[in-house]
């Protein structure tokens, strides 16, 4: 480090005062652990600007003084990206107070919003002026509209408006060296040359620092229904998959897959959940909007999976008839992370397959894994509508869960090798971080990861924003 500590610290201290300047153990501890404790960090500090001139401030100052930085939002991360390293020498930024709505554009159909506004506020903001935004994952309470960009966060409504990347019109970073780019237009044409917004999408924290965003709106849906179907297989999911969306259009906006196995263990560690259709191996939630009010969504709905049941596609199917049915289908759904979080450490994979691809996986990867980790949890479940599984894996009964964890890579190997083989990707919505990194010069193009440095070198040439995250 070019300079001890102490300059660098009262310098930070007076750009966003003492009351948001961490630096006693305690108040460290929440930034330097991600969601899933599987990493542990330390920090010189955490600092919480509250403008976007403060972030800068910050920023230059960290530069001057050679001190890399950790941008965090809401800490939800699951691949450890908002961690800082071990050494104890980085500066946490957390973008937390930087939670204002500045402006929505009725006309516009935009949202201007700051990144540490959680995704929860974002969509409260959207429909208190008529409108919809349609991001929505089971942290979306605690993650941050920054994190959800630097992460290209995906979620249950990919099938129909697209991941976070698709949802952004313009952006406001700051960059390495402080300075602040800011384009915030929220244009839906603009083709003038590279489109430098995207480049900070997806980059978890290592191109620039994400201070605000112009968000696209949509009509507010009028009429929703969801249902639930049980089903023999996940041939038969791809093929309900299909009739659902000849039957509804763009209206059927999320399509999830769950096993068996997600509901034992979700209703396990939450006993008040009920159990819609005991009994199937597979199951898929359902979820259809229309922004019309008079609409037969319902009704079409129901027709399709009679259909789909008299043709043997699913077994069985149960369609919500009020909001509170509905919201606790989806609190099922949505509560497996945190039912397989609380079953002990346990192994992440979020793939991506073409979807026509998906059974083949899941036959190749059970018979492979059964033979490496014989009584091994399969704890599959995700969007399938989008080709994303969760191939989460928890250790077998018998075997104690360090032992499982300390397999990772064979357990990689075997998955990461198949998804490869099938035309897939080791990443689909959750990013790469520290957890992943790896994996991205063995399986990402030697070509890509080259330009991807390039990149990484053009924008941040002292490497000082969150290192050894990506790539
Ligand atoms: P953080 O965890 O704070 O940070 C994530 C990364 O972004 C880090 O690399 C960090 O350095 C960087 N970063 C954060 N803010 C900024 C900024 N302003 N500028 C630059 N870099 C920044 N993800 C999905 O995609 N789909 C899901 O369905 C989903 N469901 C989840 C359910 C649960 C229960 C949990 C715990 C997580 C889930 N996630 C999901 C993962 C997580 O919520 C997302 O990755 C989310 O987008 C992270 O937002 P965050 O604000 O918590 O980011
Ligand atoms: C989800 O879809 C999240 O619920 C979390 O992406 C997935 O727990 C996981 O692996
Ligand atoms: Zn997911």
């Amino acid at each position: 480090m070019a300079e001890s500590a102490a300059p660098l610290l009262s310098t930070l201290r007076a750009i966003v005062g003492e009351a948001n300047m961490l630096t006693s153990d305690a108040d460290v501890a929440p930034y330097v652990t991600d969601w899933r404790d599987r990493y542990h960090g330390h920090a010189r500090a955490v600092v919480r600007p509250g403008t976007t001139a403060e972030v800068a401030a910050v920023v230059r100052c960290c530069a001057e003084h050679d001190v890399p930085i950790v941008p965090q939002g809401g800490n939800t991360g699951l691949c450890g990206g908002a961690t800082p390293h071990e050494s104890g020498g980085e500066i946490v930024v957390s973008l937390s107070r930087l939670a204002r709505v500045r402006a929505i554009d009725a006309a516009n159909a935009t949202l201007t919003i700051e990144a540490g506004v959680p995704l929860a506020r974002a969509q409260q903001a959207a429909d208190e002026a008529g409108f919809f935004f349609p991001l929505s994952l089971g942290a979306e309470g605690s993650a941050t509209i920054g994190g959800n960009l630097s992460t290209n966060a995906g979620g249950t409504a990919v099938l129909r408006y697209g991941n976070a990347r698709e949802l952004v019109l313009g952006l406001e970073v700051v960059l390495a060296d402080g300075r602040i780019w800011e384009s915030l237009k929220g244009l839906r044409k603009d083709n003038t040359g590279y489109d430098v917004k995207q480049l900070f999408v997806g980059s978890e924290g290592t191109l620039g620092i994400i201070t605000a965003a112009v968000l696209k709106l949509f009509p507010k849906p009028q009429t929703s229904a969801t249902a639930f179907a049980a089903l023999a297989d996940v041939d038969a999911a791809l093929a309900l998959l299909g009739l659902l969306r000849q039957a509804l259009g763009d209206r059927l906006t999320g399509f999830e897959l769950v096993s068996r196995y997600c509901i034992e263990l979700t209703r396990k560690e939450f006993p008040a959940f009920a159990d819609p259709l005991p009994g199937y191996p597979w199951y898929a939630l359902i979820q259809g909007e229309d922004p019309a009010s008079e609409s037969p969504l319902s009704a079409q709905l129901e027709i399709a999976l009679g259909a789909a049941i008299e043709q043997q596609t699913a077994r069985d199917a149960t369609i919500a008839h009020s909001t509170a049915q509905a919201d606790a289908l989806w609190a099922l759904r949505e509560h497996i992370t945190e039912a397989q979080r609380r079953d002990g450490p346990n192994i992440k994979h979020d793939i991506s397959l073409p979807v026509s691809r998906i059974p083949e996986f899941l036959r190749n990867a059970r018979a492979r894994l059964d033979a490496a980790f014989p009584g091994v949890r399969y704890v599959t479940f995700g969007h399938l509508g989008d080709g994303n599984l969760h191939y989460n894996l928890s250790a077998p009964e018998a075997v104690a869960p360090t032992a499982f964890i300390a397999e990772t890579s064979r357990a990689n190997r075997i998955v990461y090798d198949l998804v490869a083989e099938l035309g897939g990707s080791f990443s689909a919505e959750h990013g790469i971080g520290q957890l992943k990194r790896d994996e991205l010069s063995r399986y990402k193009p030697a070509l890509e990861v080259e330009l991807m440095r390039a990149i990484k070198h053009a924008l941040d040439p002292a490497g000082l924003l969150n290192p050894g995250k990506v790539v």
